[in-house]
């Protein structure tokens, strides 16, 4: 069996996504996602210049092989746009073999662990009155997990507040746009905000919170036990963690869980905090971390630790990566949660799939492979739009973490 083509398509329906559509000699084809926000075009070409040409007349399905090929053999191994353009062959890899399997991919990979996937949804509002507000709407439409983010009076446009709501979209402009920040204003803010979600809803649901790399070790601990009393499902990405012994100040100091990932491409990156026992989730997902292949490695390590998993869902990270991710969620072992944002029903149209939501959970769907393709004709009608995140400002002007 061979590799006969592999093409790279560019789509903008309200984002950009970067999907690679492989095919075989046997008419079997499989679909992967390399989208990296707001750098995509550097992945198109990683994939078009270096890796589709060594791709032609493979044997696709020996997905290991080839995914060795592209890690040690590119001899620059990791990064985002490295990672990114083995997930997207690693994963048409698998719908590749699934579909020849007539299996399911969650079958393939060694069958149901659950019959379906708990998510959470975003909640966001300009204020506390306003999220709180919006926590009821996810409650209303049956979510069991609400993650929760606010304005903060006094700091302009803060991470996480979309103007859409259901369908917000953070990478909003064709040059960054300037969000504020100020750690004391959110210290004294957040804190607030989940207590008047508790005294409203009371402790049914699970509450999670991002702090997107905004707070120092120290500032990260503070927050943590301030939020003791609501009992989150996790505090994410409280603190850089480039530096994982960073993680240990924080651990030393809440019972918090924690949760990091959504930036990391390798289990090298997620090592010491998983031996270390410095964190409850591991948030990376199929497409920045090489794709099935390298992410049963990464939960299994985990596993040892009683890590559990918690997939980056956010909206870019398109349907293919969502569809694939609940398979391996169906399937691991150690799942925690997904993050689910909905993509809107242009992104859904050009990306028909399998997979839905009922009573809080999404089902990946049973049909053949990871159940998502692409329609290329649908996908034609939306070019490629420069479009990027925020950057975040202190009040001085310092530049912040985004
Ligand atoms: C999340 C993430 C996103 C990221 C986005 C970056 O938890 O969903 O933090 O909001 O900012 O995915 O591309
Ligand atoms: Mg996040």
């Amino acid at each position: 069996m061979k590799i006969t083509a592999a093409k790279v398509i560019v789509t903008c329906p309200g984002r950009n996504f970067v999907t690679l559509k492989i095919e075989t000699d046997q008419g079997v084809y499989g679909i992967g996602d390399g989208t990296l926000n707001g750098r995509e075009l550097s992945v198109v070409a990683y994939l078009q210049e270096h890796v589709v040409p060594c791709l032609i007349g493979m044997d696709p399905r020996r997905i290991e092989d080839i995914w060795q090929y592209l890690y040690r053999g590119a001899y620059w191994r990791r990064g985002p746009v490295t990672m990114r353009a083995i997930a997207a062959v690693d994963v048409a890899l698998w719908d590749i073999k699934a579909k020849m399997a007539n299996m399911p991919l969650y079958d393939l990979l060694g069958g149901k662990s659950r019959e379906g996937v708990m998510v959470y949804g975003h909640a966001n509002g300009t204020d506390i009155a306003e999220t709180v507000d919006a926590v009821g709407h996810y409650i209303d439409m049956g979510y069991k997990a609400i993650r929760a983010q606010t304005g903060i009076p006094g700091v302009e446009g803060v991470y996480g507040v979309g103007r859409g709501k259901l369908y917000y979209e953070p990478a909003d402009a064709a040059l960054p746009s300037l969000m504020g920040w100020d750690t004391r204003k959110a210290l004294n803010y957040i804190p607030k905000l989940f207590e008047k979600i508790r005294d409203t809803y009371g402790f049914d649901r699970h509450l999670l919170h991002d702090g997107h790399h905004r707070y120092t070790p120290l500032e990260a601990a503070n927050l943590g036990r301030l939020l003791e009393p609501y009992q989150l499902f996790w505090l994410e990405d409280c603190t850089p963690a480039e530096n994982q012994e960073a993680f240990k100040l924080v651990r030393q100091h809440t019972t918090t869980p924690l949760a990091v990932g959504e930036i990391f491409n390798t289990i090298w990156d997620v090592k010491d905090l998983i031996q270390n026992q410095l964190i409850d989730y591991i948030r990376m997902t199929i497409v920045g971390s090489g794709g099935v292949t390298h992410l049963r490695r990464v939960a299994d390590l985990a596993s040892l630790y009683q890590v559990r998993t918690g997939c980056h869902g956010a909206t870019d990270l398109s349907p293919v990566t969502m569809g694939t991710a609940l398979h391996f969620d169906t399937w691991v072992p150690n799942f925690g949660i997904q993050e689910y944002m909905r993509h809107t029903p242009e992104t859904d149209a050009v990306f028909p799939h399998t997979y839905f939501f009922e009573d809080g959970l999404l089902y990946p769907g049973d049909s053949v492979g990871h159940g998502v393709d692409i329609d290329e004709a649908e996908a034609a009608k939306y070019p490629y739009k420069p479009a990027y995140l925020p950057v975040a400002r202190l009040e001085d002007g310092t530049m912040w973490n985004w």
